[in-house]
């Protein structure tokens, strides 16, 4: 049992979750973004917002960038400034959703002067991470129609892949692809990538650096995610997940806070298919929107949601698992998963952070910190940098 524990707590200690440098800013709905005093006015001060969830977390030490969103001079500079704080820039997110020519899509727009400018953009976000030092290019297309006969589902699919294949072969050798999938919004009638299906499918043919990356919010309801972890894991073709969670659609909220159950049989499918493991080179990231509350304990709740989730996948008994299957015991082994999720793994967790040198109880540590006080007073003047800025 005690090296069962063991065991756990070291996989635990080993698990990363990278942030987004979206979350420390403002966003919002269509209907209303609400600014929050305090929140970051560039690049960097986002970064000192992350190095607050790294420091009581000790898990969060990457943070994704969302180009042009996070738009410096230098990207270099900013990855030293990341350093600074203990910190590194993670996955580089293109943006081809935010500009009048992408009405009618971006790498699938009919007008191939459209589609050069989205192609661009993409090669421009591998030359930021070439200066970060960042691993992943995620991509996410808008890119869909609104009415049948719109446009060519068929052609859009060659734009799509020809896009692909021409930033595909611009990556370096160590750098990889993720190619984000999303059922629908804003297109309404055809996405170009709008399931795991068309996504592996671009990736099979790209090579083996073309992973599938999972928003956990891009689902129609029922759909059984964790099925979509274990296949994707079986091909070697999980990139990584987008966490979050949602009541409706792509609500961004925050991870594990709709449906925990839902995020222990997603980790418990990583675990069982050895995607904790580096060699498996599964990303864990947030992909969250803080609206009404607070931000940075938000983020931090949503990391603590993560490895509550993961240190309850970790504690199935595995052995008395496979023997329940194997008899045919229905209950019996749906009764292994349930123990495991039943059980209340904070103490586990405490142990953990303590063994790290850190607060048992993150929360508690940033609230008595001052930071959240600190950057009210601080951050007077100047824009907030938001979602969409
Ligand atoms: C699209 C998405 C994608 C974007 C992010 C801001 O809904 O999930 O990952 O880059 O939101
Ligand atoms: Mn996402
Ligand atoms: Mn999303």
């Amino acid at each position: 049992m005690t090296d069962v524990r063991q065991a756990v707590k070291a996989a635990l200690k080993a698990q990363t979750v990278e942030t987004p440098s979206w979350a420390y800013g403002d966003s919002g709905t269509r209907f209303k973004v609400f600014a929050q005093p305090g929140v970051p006015r560039t690049p960097r001060e986002k970064l000192d917002d992350a190095a607050k969830v790294q420091e009581f977390t000790g898990v969060a030490p990457t943070v994704a960038l969302h180009i042009p969103w996070d738009r410096v001079e230098d990207y270099a500079a900013l990855a030293a400034y990341a350093r600074e704080r203990g910190l590194r820039l993670g996955t580089v997110n293109s943006n081809t959703f935010q500009d009048d020519d992408y009405r009618l899509g971006s790498v699938c727009h009919p007008d191939a002067k459209v589609r050069r400018k989205a192609v661009d953009h993409l090669l421009a976000c591998v030359d930021v991470m070439d200066a970060t030092g960042s691993r992943d290019l995620k991509l996410w297309f808008a890119d869909g129609t609104n009415y049948p006969g719109q446009d060519d589902v068929r052609a859009r699919q060659d734009r799509l892949a020809d896009a692909l294949r021409e930033v595909y072969d611009r990556l370096g050798g160590a750098q990889r692809m993720l190619l984000e999938y999303k059922f629908f919004e804003p297109a309404f009638y055809a996405t170009d990538v709008p399931d795991w299906g068309t996504a592996y499918a671009h990736c099979l043919k790209l090579g083996p650096r073309a992973r599938v990356v999972v928003d956990t919010g891009h689902h129609a309801p029922g759909t059984n995610i964790e099925f979509i972890v274990a296949t994707l894991l079986r091909e070697g073709r999980l990139g990584g997940f987008d966490f979050n969670s949602r009541f409706y659609a792509d609500d961004d909220l925050m991870a594990g806070a709709a449906d925990p159950f839902q995020l222990f049989r997603i980790m418990y499918e990583v675990v069982r298919g050895g995607g904790l493991e580096p060699a498996a080179g599964v990303a864990f990231m947030l992909d969250q929107c803080h609206n009404v509350e607070a931000k940075i304990p938000a983020v931090i709740r949503s990391v603590m949601n993560v490895q509550e989730a993961t240190a309850k996948a970790l504690l199935v008994d595995r052995g008395a698992l496979a023997a329940a299957q194997r008899d045919g015991d229905v209950l019996g082994a749906n009764a292994v998963l349930m123990d495991a999720y039943a059980t209340d793994v904070r103490p586990l967790l405490a142990e953990v952070r303590e063994e790290c040198g850190l607060d048992p109880d993150p929360l508690a540590a940033y609230a008595r910190s001052g930071w959240a006080r600190r950057i009210v007073e601080e951050r007077v003047g100047g824009t907030p940098a938001g979602w969409g800025a």
